[in-house]
């Protein structure tokens, strides 16, 4: 192909047609809204992944069909680059703009501009890789997504059924097949041999690892977990909760880990099922989130979120590397959002260099790689540690002088191949979690004692237009509506170690209200008088006034 197919996007794109009056925007994760409004999305991304693909020399791009913590009936998509990693950033314009194109004729004139601009050649092959979430509108998607393929005449790779991680392992395990950065096998067994075998190394010697229960949020995480299960074996028992894929209504629906986060509470259907000290934690709806908790022996709920995690295995981390005499040469950094509990950053950051960016992975991973060995972890539980490349390679050269500076350093390196480090997987973090548990002989009891979280609340409000809401300094202030910070700051004053911010979610159509204070009734009030000064400011539906 030397120009675009525009006859085989015209008569595709009639079947795709964007109706009027909707605008789409590509967000924190991609396209996020009701499902069954995506399917004129979907075509045009397929062509995207194509442009994007030929655009970087052939190499593989991944799709992948999820709403991730989203209720059921929403649905979305997002693009993966070749090294696993989110969707350039300048491309997510360029998304927005195709997506919303009125006409078949203006999305041809859109294509051939960013031809054009971007100085794509055509002749070169296109390949993806693509994937879907359980969600009921997901199959129809994932065929109009084929069209826009089709169109561009994609060589396309049909992953099926899986979790937003998995995709993103086997975008990078594909562009580094036979290369000396081999990332594993281009497979889900590929990926569970990886995950598996390094985590059976990590937790050799160690003793027997009580069983683990794991909420799956009746999503795809149930289908993946199962067959990792299988995996482990004896070594890390799991019992498998709110594995109900097929049951309409179900996902992500009173269980999962956005449930748990945001309601700091457990899910109802564990309640019969999670003894007093055992460990649980919950995955959200395509298993790329995290959060830990347990009953202490009064039966009362404890939440370890992103952050402990974040706390839990950075600490460890810095152990390993000062053990193999490595601290020397390599540092260890943090990244962490505007949602990081006070607590959390600072006990991090009288310990280790923390670095605070805007809601979405996507800037956590960059941030991140700015680090010898960086740590990033969203409070709801997304994150990962990433090694750069310098790293790796120190690790894979280095000569320990001592045996204890050996199986440290062969920690690390088995480290590195249990954590999946193109994207936040729920999965792989558990694995590290009870790895570090493990090695420590640590319960969730003393994990959580690592420092004492202050109470918080999140609170959603549904406004009218939350494009109205701008920030700047990381989230943490608004610009617009103009005036409003200010009275955001003159309300936390009068709180004792009260912090609040306000920002426009990008996954959902509410404005997201954050707010911590030194005790818990604080902490709730004042989130909920932010969000009336929210609501107040912009109206909205009087019965969803948050009270
Ligand atoms: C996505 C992003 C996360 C982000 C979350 C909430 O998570 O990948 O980085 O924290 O949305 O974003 P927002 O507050 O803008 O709605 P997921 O698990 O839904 O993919």
């Amino acid at each position: 192909m030397t120009s675009l197919p525009v006859d085989a996007i015209r008569a595709l794109a009639a079947q795709h047609p964007k109706p009027p009056n909707v605008t789409f925007q590509y967000g924190t994760a991609g396209f996020r809204t009701l499902g069954n409004a995506l399917d004129p999305v979907m075509f045009r991304v397929g062509i995207l992944a194509a442009l994007r693909s030929k655009r970087l020399d052939g190499k593989t791009i991944g799709v992948m069909v999820t709403a991730s913590h989203n209720p059921e009936p929403d649905n979305g998509v997002k693009l993966v680059d070749p090294r696993g990693e989110m969707l350039e950033a300048s491309w997510e314009a360029y998304a927005t703009k195709l997506a919303n194109a009125p006409t078949t004729d203006v999305l041809i004139s859109v294509l051939e501009t960013l031809v054009q601009n971007l100085k794509i050649d055509l002749s070169k092959p296109a390949r993806v890789v693509y994937a879907r979430d359980t969600r009921p509108s997901g199959a129809a998607l994932i065929a109009s997504v084929e069209d826009g393929f089709k169109a561009m005449g994609v060589e396309a790779r049909n992953a099926g059924v899986t979790t937003t991680p998995v995709l993103h392992y086997l975008v990078k395990a594909i562009n580094t097949k036979g290369t000396k950065d081999s990332y594993g096998d281009d497979s889900e067994e590929g990926y569970l041999q990886k995950l598996s075998t390094s985590f059976k190394k990590l937790v050799a010697g160690k003793p027997a690892i009580p069983p683990l229960i794991i909420d799956c949020a009746n999503g795809v995480g149930a289908i993946v977990a199962e067959k990792l299960a299988k995996h482990l074996g004896d070594t890390l028992p799991i019992i498998l909760q709110n594995t109900a894929i097929d049951t309409i209504g179900a996902l992500n629906n009173a269980c999962g880990a956005d449930y748990v986060k945001t309601s700091q509470r457990l899910p109802p259907s564990l309640s019969s099922v999670l003894k007093p000290g055992q460990r649980a934690c919950s995955l959200d709806g395509d298993a790329d989130r995290l959060i830990y908790y347990y009953l202490d022996d009064r039966s009362q709920f404890h939440m370890l979120d992103g952050d402990k995690i974040a706390a839990l295995v950075a600490a460890f981390i810095v152990e390993l590397t000062k053990s193999a005499g490595l601290d020397s040469q390599i540092q260890v950094g943090i990244v962490q959002t505007a949602y990081a509990n006070g607590g959390s950053t600072k006990y991090l950051s009288e310990r280790l260099p923390v670095k605070c960016v805007p809601t979405g992975v996507k800037h956590l991973h960059h941030a991140a790689e700015h680090y010898d060995i960086g740590v990033y972890f969203e409070a709801n539980g997304h994150g990962t540690v990433l090694f750069s490349p310098d790293t790796l390679e120190k690790l894979s050269t280095y000569q320990p002088s001592t045996p204890a500076q050996h199986t440290a350093l062969n920690h690390l390196i088995n480290l590195t191949n249990v954590i999946n480090q193109t994207v936040g997987d729920a999965l792989s973090d558990m694995l590290l979690v009870e790895v570090v548990l493990a090695h420590k002989s640590y319960s969730g009891i003393e994990w959580n004692s690592l420092y004492v979280d202050l109470p918080n609340r999140l609170v959603k409000v549904v406004v009218a237009d939350r494009h109205l809401f701008k920030t700047e300094d990381a989230e943490r202030r608004l610009v617009s509506p103009p005036g409003l910070q200010a009275k955001i700051d003159e309300l936390v004053r009068r709180y004792e170690g009260g912090r609040s911010f306000v920002r426009p979610s990008g996954t959902e159509d509410v404005v997201r209200v954050y707010a911590e204070a030194a005790v818990r009734a604080q902490a709730d009030e004042l989130a909920f008088r932010v969000a009336g000064l929210v609501y107040d400011e912009v109206g909205g539906d009087p019965a969803k006034r948050p009270s």
